[in-house]
């Protein structure tokens, strides 16, 4: 039945999709049409080598022009909105200073690095207003895009809304010998997705105005990319790589290029796949990364589209179509020069077996939304508290976690850690899976991870591991735990 649900959903979105341009849809929430295209704005880049691994980013309240001569009250950091991307190699420490000039106390995490707790920026490592923190990063794990963003108590949320999010870029060896696209804002292109409201072109400030957008997770109408609504990006003739961000507070989409045009998929959040897998769409849930190619010889023009996934995908009504929006325009220059191609060979993970699998520590992992009013969200019936160590891991350890939820899927996070899936949803990862990864959309079937941590995490500054929907985490659906010899 759902199947059919899904496939009448679809056809929809094509018959609607070919009648507007493929810009905005109806659906149960009607889309405002923004008819202005504007350039793709590429977040300023730090090299750590060339800033001397040292950088300094100050946290700061801003204006941010979503759209041209008005001004939206935004957060960023040492810019309006949004973060630069900072290039990090592996072997290399790098000190990233945070100077906290809002209101708030905030924290910074890294999200998806491999460092011990207490660099890591969880809950405990506040940044009080006019505090200078200095992070040391040293950075042990191959080339991936991993990113930054706040991760403190109860506004997670709006911290991130506000526009308090960047990217870390990985680079190794092995990624800096690969022949793939490598010029930064070229075609090596970042694209940090997430959805906003707009009221007469102003950005709608955070707020959590009904219980039903906690239980949903905040879900906005309009895609913004790095900042910038409707883009457009000139690129060259050729191999184009885009480094997929979903920073949005709680929406999943499923990216698509217009007529199942394949694309390839080459990495996930920790790093590359073995090789390049072949696909016509992805679907990504908040938090998630992943690297696509997109070869643009004989186009000149050739747009990523988005569909707003709904919340719970059992309910989706028969053919009434989900909104679908342009992520970006890639509009072809051929006096740019295309260098870079699709590798056949990307990586060579080390795919654990069978052994690790029969020797790992067991643990299940149950995301649980409630509506008695003492226990709203939790793991495991425990709702989050800093005071609590949930769970203890020996370090070097196999641990194999199988994770289910209930009512929705929730995008589950683990902190200091890549891991690879043995099955999600109940099914065997298909080849575009088998990369590393943290973060991983799970419902009621279960989903089973297998990891094996290797920094320290200590009871002053434990991991989290918890839903990435932020409006779930900051109502608690999150558990802290320790990796210690
Ligand atoms: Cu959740």
């Amino acid at each position: 039945m759902k199947r059919y649900l899904v496939i009448g959903a679809f056809l929809a979105i094509f018959i609607l999709g070919s009648v507007t341009g493929y810009f905005i849809l109806a659906g149960q929430n009607s889309v405002k049409t923004y008819p202005q295209e504007n350039q793709l704005n590429i977040p300023v880049l730090i090299d750590s080598l060339e800033a001397g691994n040292n950088i300094e980013l100050v946290i700061q309240n801003s204006v941010h022009e979503f759209f041209s001569g008005i001004k939206s009250a935004t957060k960023g950091f040492s810019q309006s909105y949004l973060g630069p991307t900072i290039r990090l190699y592996k072997g290399a420490t790098t000190s990233i200073v945070f100077r906290n000039d809002t209101e708030d106390y905030t924290t910074i995490h890294g999200h998806g690095l491999h460092v011990d707790g207490k660099v890591d920026g969880g809950p405990q490592s506040k940044i009080l207003t006019g505090e200078i923190k200095n992070v040391l990063l040293p950075i042990v794990q191959e080339a991936g895009t991993s990113w930054y963003h706040p991760h403190l108590m109860d506004k997670t949320s709006a911290q991130v809304h506000a526009g308090l999010a960047g990217l870390y870029i990985i680079e190794d060896s092995n990624s800096e010998n690969l022949p793939l696209p490598k010029a930064y804002g070229v075609n090596d292109i970042p694209l940090i997705i997430q959805d906003r409201s707009f009221v007469n072109g102003k950005m709608k400030p955070y707020v959590l105005t009904n219980g039903k957008i906690m239980e949903d997770g905040l879900r906005e109408e309009t895609l913004v990319v790095n900042g910038t609504i409707n883009p457009y990006h000139y690129v060259p003739a050729g191999w184009v790589r885009l480094r997929l961000l979903n920073a949005s507070n709680a929406r999943f989409y499923r990216f698509f290029l217009p007529d199942d045009v394949p694309f390839y998929k080459i990495a996930t959040e920790g790093g590359f796949l073995n090789t390049p897998v072949a696909i016509t769409e992805i679907t990504m849930s908040p938090g998630e990364r992943n690297e696509i190619m997109i070869d643009l010889a004989g186009y000149n023009s050739l747009s990523l589209m988005a569909e707003f996934l709904p919340a719970d995908p059992e309910y989706q009504i028969w053919l009434s179509s989900n909104p679908v929006q342009r992520v970006l325009e890639l509009r072809v220059d051929n006096t740019l020069i295309a260098e870079g191609k699709l590798p056949d060979k990307l990586n060579d993970i080390n795919y654990y077996g069978q052994t690790d699998m029969q020797n790992a520590v067991r643990r299940n992992l149950f995301m649980h939304m409630a509506n008695d009013e003492n226990n709203m969200f939790s793991i495991n019936g425990n709702s989050m508290s800093m005071d609590v160590i949930n769970e203890r891991v020996k370090k070097g350890d196999m641990e194999l976690w199988t994770i289910t939820g209930d009512m929705m899927p929730h995008p589950f996070h683990v902190h200091g850690v890549s891991f690879q899936i043995v099955t999600h949803n109940g099914q065997s990862p298909s080849e575009a899976d088998r990369g590393w990864k943290d973060t991983l959309a799970v419902t009621e079937e279960p989903s089973e991870i297998l990891m094996r941590f290797n920094h320290s995490a200590t009871d002053e500054f434990p991991y989290m591991y918890h839903c990435h929907i932020l409006e779930h985490e900051d109502a608690k659906m999150m558990g802290q735990f320790t990796v210690t010899d």
